[in-house]
């Protein structure tokens, strides 16, 4: 469907997308159904996005399975069944591909090609993107479904290229595995990766020393096989099961709690906490009361209770104390996991505070600490992203007057959107997913869908208005930003360091960048903005000139 112009062997599409994890695939449905000349970029050598990258060893989604899937197709929900509550990657990966093959998506993209600078073009109003492999393509919409945890973070430790043994970042682990058999490893790292990851490697290495810069609170997941009639009943109900995902506050049909915690009684919290640890999952906690993420006071409660849970579970008290956190409950992304704590109990299992005693250096036989050096046969970074902002950073884009986004948005310190989808200056440019929308901390399958419907809607008025340039006004964007930050400084998110905040990259500036609204307000303000013709927006045919 694309076509070659003038023989200057430029592609010229309608739509291009960067990325094939599932916004780009849904993205290129859409699209192409309606019609539009579509191309997905995609990097890797296969569809995926986070999926195809993140095979660590125990990798799943802390989502649970039936809510975290594409809800577009009656018949892709009938046809796949997951087998457990909480999906492994390898399943999540096999689903990736079975949707790319069923709606036959192969065929409009093209991997093991990196979008590297999308210039927008003030004469043609186009953007002229050049690709890795040398190509050129000039799009009308240039559209990124980059994810928001895609640009893997290994940080600067001096002597890393002295290292003699084998070395991982769980964000890009190598397609044939790993093997870890009568190894030395070490894990740095204790986010939601390394603790998946801990427990799975601790089986099989022979020692195991892992490196801790902050302790985590972390709740059991309880997985376990999916019950069929359970499956059953939610294919019969799921219409109204979408609804509440829609309507809810992050995707998952469920509401918090009515009550303050601070009005309970202790016995009442304790009670209610004991039944939280029991079920498990990623709400059972932050849910349980209505201000655990807005009062210190009440996040205390959930915090000491977690932390006794720790010393109950860890057998060495002083492991156990290495191991209790200090931040707010929940201000980090909340984490579930499958015997972590437990693993400290194993005797070939060591665990050290690297906030107390840093990381030097990595040396030619392992981790060099302020207080000791750790010989080492692997390393495993289990150290994270620079979340949001990287993944975009990672392409040279570049708007009006060859302004770049990175230099639009000081590098991440002043970033700012309308809707999280839109910047002004970047004409005919929709972020899936981006900084600003709620996305990292929703069901980020709830927030794919209603941005990718949002994006075709908007395409197809573009087309039926005759229309050509879409922009985002100034103003509306710094009304929106300015309405994210005042969102976000009224709770304790950030009160804390965290990734949601950019604070693990060292030289990034620090910035709450996802919209805590909700998904159900903002899929209700997004659609009043459409149906506003695209209020906040101008709207221009392609012979008229945008305001400047
Ligand atoms: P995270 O959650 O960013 O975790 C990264 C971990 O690595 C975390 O414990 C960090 O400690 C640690 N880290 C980062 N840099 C260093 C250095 N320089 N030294 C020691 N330790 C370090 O990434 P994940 O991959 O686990 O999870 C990302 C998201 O994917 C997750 O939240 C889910 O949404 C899915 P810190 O806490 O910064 O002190």
């Amino acid at each position: 469907m694309t076509s070659t112009q003038n023989g200057d062997k430029t592609t010229y599409l309608d739509a291009l997308i960067v990325g094939a994890g599932f916004s780009g695939l849904y993205m290129l449905h859409q699209l192409r159904e309606a019609g539009f000349t579509t191309r997905v970029f995609e990097a890797a050598d296969n569809v995926g996005g986070t999926w195809y990258w993140n095979r660590y060893p125990g990798a799943r989604c802390d989502v649970e399975s039936i809510y975290y899937n594409y809800t577009f197709s009656e018949e892709l929900l009938d046809e796949w069944t997951w087998s457990s509550k909480y999906a492994e990657q390898p399943e999540i990966l096999s689903y990736i591909n079975y949707v790319a093959d069923k709606f036959d998506l192969r065929k409009d993209i093209q991997f093991k090609t990196r979008v590297q600078t999308a210039v927008f073009d003030e004469k043609t109003n186009r953007w002229n993107v050049q690709l890795s492999n040398g190509e050129s393509v000039s799009a009308q919409y240039f559209i990124t479904a980059v994810g928001c945890l895609s640009a893997s973070n290994v940080p600067k430790f001096k002597g890393l290229e002295n290292f003699k043994g084998e070395w991982y970042h769980t964000g890009l682990w190598p397609h044939e595995g790993v093997d870890f058999k009568g190894k030395h490893v070490g894990v740095i790292g204790t986010g939601s990766s390394g603790i998946q990851a801990i427990p799975v490697i601790a089986q099989k290495a022979e020692h195991l020393t892992v490196f801790q810069r902050t302790p985590q609170y972390s709740i059991p997941a309880h997985n376990e096989a999916n019950d069929p009639e359970y499956l059953k009943e939610v294919r019969e109900n799921f219409s109204d099961i979408r609804r509440k995902m829609r309507q809810s506050l992050v995707g998952i049909p469920i509401s918090p709690g009515e009550k303050s915690a601070l009005e309970v009684t202790e016995a009442e919290r304790n009670k209610t906490f004991e039944e939280a640890w029991k079920k498990g999952g990623l709400l059972a906690f932050s849910y349980a009361y209505n201000d655990l993420t807005l009062s210190p006071e009440a996040n205390e409660t959930v915090a000491s209770f977690i932390r006794e849970k720790i010393r109950e579970i860890v057998k060495d008290p002083e492991t156990a104390e290495k191991l209790l956190p200090d931040y707010f409950y929940a201000t980090k992304r909340p984490i579930i996991d499958t015997n972590y704590f437990e693993t400290y109990n194993r005797k070939n299992v060591s665990l050290i505070d690297v906030k107390k005693a840093p990381i030097e250096e990595i040396t030619a036989d392992g981790v060099k600490t302020t207080d000791k050096e750790y010989e080492l046969d692997m390393i495993v970074f289990a150290t994270g992203f620079d979340a949001m902002t990287g993944p975009l950073f990672k392409m040279d884009i570049r708007g009006r007057g060859g302004v770049s986004l990175k230099e639009k948005w000081e590098n991440g310190a002043a970033t700012r959107t309308y809707l999280g989808i839109g910047t002004a200056g970047f004409p005919n440019m929709f972020m899936l997913t981006g900084p600003e929308s709620p996305s990292v901390l929703s069901n980020m399958m709830v927030s794919i869908e209603q941005h990718v419907e949002w994006v075709s809607d908007c395409i197809n008025y573009m087309r039926e208005q005759n229309k050509g340039i879409i922009e985002v006004d100034e103003p509306s964007e710094i009304v929106w930003s300015k309405q994210c930050r005042e969102i976000a400084d009224a709770t304790l998110f950030t009160k804390t360091d965290s990734w949601y905040m950019g604070a693990n990259i060292e030289e990034k500036a620090r910035g709450f960048q996802i919209y805590l609204g909700g998904v159900g307000p903002y899929r209700e303000i997004c659609d009043e903005v459409a149906k506003k013709g695209y209020e906040g927006f101008t709207l221009k045919t392609t012979e008229e000139k945008l305001g400047i």
